[in-house]
């Protein structure tokens, strides 16, 4: 595959459970390289625009709601496949699910009993990477 980008967020629950640094280590270790990363605390609107897919759904207000209790790590992994790398790196959306040897089958179930905290958000596709990272930093 192409080298491209990926966007990935430490969620919140990531974060306050001091798990940035092995999440970040399981991306470089499967060999992908950072070209950004950055603590953010998001306003609604930024989080409405990321989830807007999900507008509507009954998890959306308190997924974002979520997603407002604390800073998250922004980060741009970039590799061949990153895309679909990461997403196999993070596992099942629900960590009761998500199989042993990913972010959220090893580390996923320690605090939040919600599928909504689950760790990590990676992009699902070339276009959703594209318009995520233009959100996530406009600089770049
Ligand atoms: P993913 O993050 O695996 O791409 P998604 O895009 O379907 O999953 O959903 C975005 C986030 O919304 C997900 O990481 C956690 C939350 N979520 C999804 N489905 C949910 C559900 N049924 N109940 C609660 N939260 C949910
Ligand atoms: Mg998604």
């Amino acid at each position: 595959p192409a080298v491209s980008r990926t966007l990935v967020l430490v969620k919140p629950d990531g974060v306050r459970r001091g798990l940035s640094g092995e999440i970040l280590r399981r991306i470089e270790a499967k060999g992908y390289t950072f070209a950004a990363v950055q603590l953010v605390h998001p306003t609604r609107e930024l989080l409405a625009e990321h989830y807007a897919e999900h507008e509507g759904k009954p998890f959306f207000e308190p997924l974002v709601e979520f997603m407002l209790s604390g800073p998250v790590l922004a980060v741009v992994a970039e590799g061949h496949g990153v895309i679909p790398g990461f997403r196999s790196l993070a596992g099942a959306t629900d960590p009761t699910a998500a199989a042993p040897g990913t972010v959220r089958g090893d580390l996923g179930r320690g605090w939040g009993l919600k599928v909504t905290q689950n760790l990590v958000h990676g992009s699902d596709s070339e276009e959703s990477a594209a318009r995520e990272i233009a959100l996530w930093f406009p600089a770049l």
